[in-house]
């Protein structure tokens, strides 16, 4: 499968490498990883974001140069495709500028919409496979691609903490490190750069806490109000869901964020049993196991009902 992707890139000359919208930290320092890489291999290579890149990401080698304009793109031998799970969830028009696709994920679950699909869902993140495809091309990594490795890997196992923070995750980030990456450089621009608005609009968000009477789960949520009121935007939620999910005994922490006046996108955390991927699926969203989202359409208080009424369902079964 590697060997397949190292021939992609010895027979091309020019690559898009995409990641999918709302982009997180894996999904932007994994394609900035590749795109460094390819271009140190002295090919023609464009990073691309539907999104663009979020703030605390812009210190990552690369990111100012992100394509996010669809109409800046131009003709390329391969498009890789990462993390993504689902083209659409990447721009599904990249298979217009691409000769062909190549898909390397961990999500489960992802489809199989490329010439070459690269998939581990037991991997932490995709930077671990874009770690595995640069050794085995035998090129040394660079201190670029390594703060991009590094970034990937920390972004995806929560800092090391949650279960996907496997053998591999501890050995990719020691040998970053030996390459020269800082780790308090990366930690520092990742979780203490906030801009002042998410901590204003975190205020409003835990005003919302709501806890359920089981215990078992846990949620808070964003409405456009607050949004308008703090000058906040979608950009600076990353990371809230992760106050209801540090309650002694919560195991299914969710985060409700107003899109539109009756649309709300839903985003899952599980600590332990219950499948938050599958439950996001049955209302139309994916995810894995222990992260998830979808998007439910009604008032916050009928979405809040739906969801809650499914978690009295599932909580008690997996006791
Ligand atoms: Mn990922």
């Amino acid at each position: 499968m590697i060997e397949a992707i190292l021939n992609v890139i010895r027979e091309g000359t020019c690559f898009v490498v995409a990641s999918h919208a709302h982009p997180d930290g894996d999904a932007i320092a994994s394609t900035l990883a590749m795109a460094n890489f390819l271009q140190e291999l002295g090919k023609q290579a464009v990073a691309f974001n539907v999104d663009g890149v979020p703030e605390e990401l812009r210190f990552l080698p690369g990111a100012d140069k992100v394509v996010s304009d669809p109409g800046k793109l131009g003709r390329y031998d391969a498009g890789f495709v990462l993390d993504s799970g689902q083209l659409d969830r990447a721009g599904s028009f990249l298979s217009e500028y691409c000769l062909q696709l190549v898909n390397i994920d961990h999500h489960p679950h992802s489809q199989l919409f490329g010439s070459i699909n690269y998939l581990d869902d037991e991997a932490c993140a995709t930077g671990a496979l874009i770690h595995r495809v640069i050794l085995a091309a035998g090129h040394p990594v660079s201190s670029d691609v390594a703060v991009c490795l590094y970034t990937a890997i920390l972004s995806d196992t929560g800092s090391f903490r949650y279960s996907n923070a496997n053998p591999e995750a501890f050995a990719i980030a020691s040998a970053m490190v030996e390459i020269g990456v800082s780790p308090w450089y990366v930690a520092g621009n990742l979780y203490e750069s906030h801009p002042v608005e998410r901590v204003k609009l975190l205020s409003r968000v835990l005003d919302t806490l709501t806890v359920s009477s089981c215990g078992r789960f846990g949620a808070v949520s964003a409405t456009s109000e607050m949004f308008l009121a703090t000058g906040a935007g979608p950009e600076h939620t990353d990371g809230l869901i992760n106050y209801p999910r540090s309650i002694r005994g919560v195991e299914v922490a969710l985060f409700f964020r107003q899109v539109e006046d009756d649309l709300f996108k839903v985003s899952f955390r599980s600590k332990g049993h219950v499948d938050v991927g599958s439950l996001a699926r049955e209302l139309g969203g994916g995810g894995h196991h222990n992260a998830a989202g979808a998007t439910v359409s009604g008032s916050m208080e009928q979405v809040r009902q739906i969801v809650f009424d499914r978690l009295n369902e599932l909580l008690p079964l997996s006791l």
